[in-house]
């Protein structure tokens, strides 16, 4: 038997067992086909940007590993991700960050138009993509001192409020050029390393800088606009003046979006379970789904029980609609490529699980008070056949089912990346 032959075999017979219990996997795979996922242009390159090739990464982030062939244009970079999507089902969106402008002359952050992003915003209408988009606020001078619109200068905290305002005018061209609303997220790293005496100040000075970005009224149409907190820092390990705490505050008070980031919590803690929490108050979510590991430290997303009950939070309450899922994680110690392709499926794939969930008989057992029932069917569902539908989803998609996706990356590899300085 050829494999698409048994691909379509073992879907059938997984049609089938998901008929039983009252799932329609055809409907499954057409929602999953309306979901895009905003794939994260930093882990082409490592968080490296077009800026400066000699700017290293700051900002309490790291990207370890020294895998050749990482790009430093932006031809390359959208060759990259033009392979990597040839192995994705779906159609998804780009999250650039502002240090990608592309432009051969020396633009300051303050000084950024969107006319430094028509090439990725030409390149994402030709491949049907939608845009997210980032202020930079690190990797610079003026944000050496750990602080950027939290800063007690008032000098450092003008240029990074003219960064922001610049930023959203590029996220509205961008959301107004592709047809769909574009998200600029926030986030800063601004901390201290050791014990502050003053915890207030920094937070209050945040909140005024944000209004400030914020004043300019954009259309919702075209774009929107998201706050990422985060716990600590490399660096900045005793203060994060952009706190869950503040945040949540300031986006349910402002209204704009919260993003959370799996990676930006105490190692107990878990996105999964705030996001019915927090949507009951704020209008829209933005999630980095990411893969702490004993930290903060980006590993490529996996297949495992928080990625599951991300997905599973989003379905089961219906959050699809208000929720903008990104990924944030870099890994340089593996093709970059590969992290790309693994990651983003992933993120598919979980999606996809939860939608095959048979949620109506779970509802069901646990209205009734049957817990027993609710445990056995949640753990039965573990094992139901959905490899059979993703394989299908994938060869339906004109993407590579199973494995052979790598078989891609790694000529890829042979031809393009290894032939790069
Ligand atoms: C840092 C935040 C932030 C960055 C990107 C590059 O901890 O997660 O989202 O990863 O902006
Ligand atoms: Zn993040």
């Amino acid at each position: 038997m050829s494999t698409s032959k048994a691909i379509e075999k073992a879907y059938e017979l997984a049609r089938q067992r998901y008929g039983e219990l009252g799932v329609d996997t055809d409907q499954a795979m057409d929602r999953l086909s309306k979901i895009a996922i905003s794939l994260h242009c930093w882990q082409g390159d490592d968080v490296g940007g077009f800026e400066n090739p000699d700017t290293g990464l700051d900002g309490g982030i790291a990207v370890t590993g020294s895998y050749p062939g990482k790009a430093r244009v932006p031809d390359q970079l959208r060759a990259d991700l033009d392979k990597t999507l040839s192995l994705i089902p779906g159609k998804h969106r780009l999250n650039l960050h502002a240090i990608y402008l592309d432009t051969n002359r020396k633009v300051e952050r303050n000084a950024l138009e969107p006319e430094h992003f028509t090439s990725w915003v030409q390149w994402a209408k030709a491949n049907g993509l939608g845009m997210d988009f980032n202020g930079t606020y690190f990797s610079h001078p003026k944000a050496d001192s750990g602080f950027t619109l939290s800063s007690a200068d008032e000098g450092i905290r003008k240029f990074w409020i003219e960064h922001g305002i610049c930023c959203r005018r590029i996220g509205a061209y961008m959301g107004a050029e592709l047809g769909t609303p574009c998200v600029t997220n926030v986030w800063v790293p601004d901390g201290y390393k050791d014990i502050p005496i003053d915890r207030l100040g920094p937070r209050e000075r945040l909140a005024n800088s944000l209004d400030q970005i914020f004043a300019e009224k954009l259309d919702p149409q075209v774009h929107l606009d998201a706050v990422e907190s985060k716990l600590f820092g490399i660096g900045a390990e005793s203060y994060t003046t952009g706190s869950h705490e503040f945040y949540l505050g300031y986006a349910a008070s402002r209204q704009t979006l919260l993003c959370l980031d799996a990676g930006h919590f105490h190692p107990t803690e878990v996105i999964s379970e705030k996001i019915s929490s927090v949507l009951m108050f704020v209008p829209e979510l933005l999630l980095h789904v990411s893969r702490p590991v004993r930290w903060d430290s980006d590993h490529v997303v996996i297949l495992d029980d928080e990625l599951r009950a991300i997905a599973q939070q989003l379905v089961r309450n219906n959050f699809l609609g208000r929720t903008h899922i990104g990924l944030d994680f870099f890994d340089a110690s593996i093709n970059r490529i590969a992290a790309w392709v693994i990651g983003t499926r992933c993120m598919i794939k979980a999606l996809l699980i939860a939608l095959l969930e048979p949620t109506e008989k779970l509802r069901q057992a646990e209205a009734e008070g049957d817990f027993t029932s609710r445990l056995a069917l949640l753990e039965e569902a573990k094992t139901l056949p959905y490899g059979a539908v993703w394989d299908y989803y994938c060869t339906k998609s004109d993407v590579p089912a199973g494995e052979s996706w790598l078989a891609e990356v790694k000529a890829y590899e042979k031809d393009v990346l290894s032939q790069r300085a």
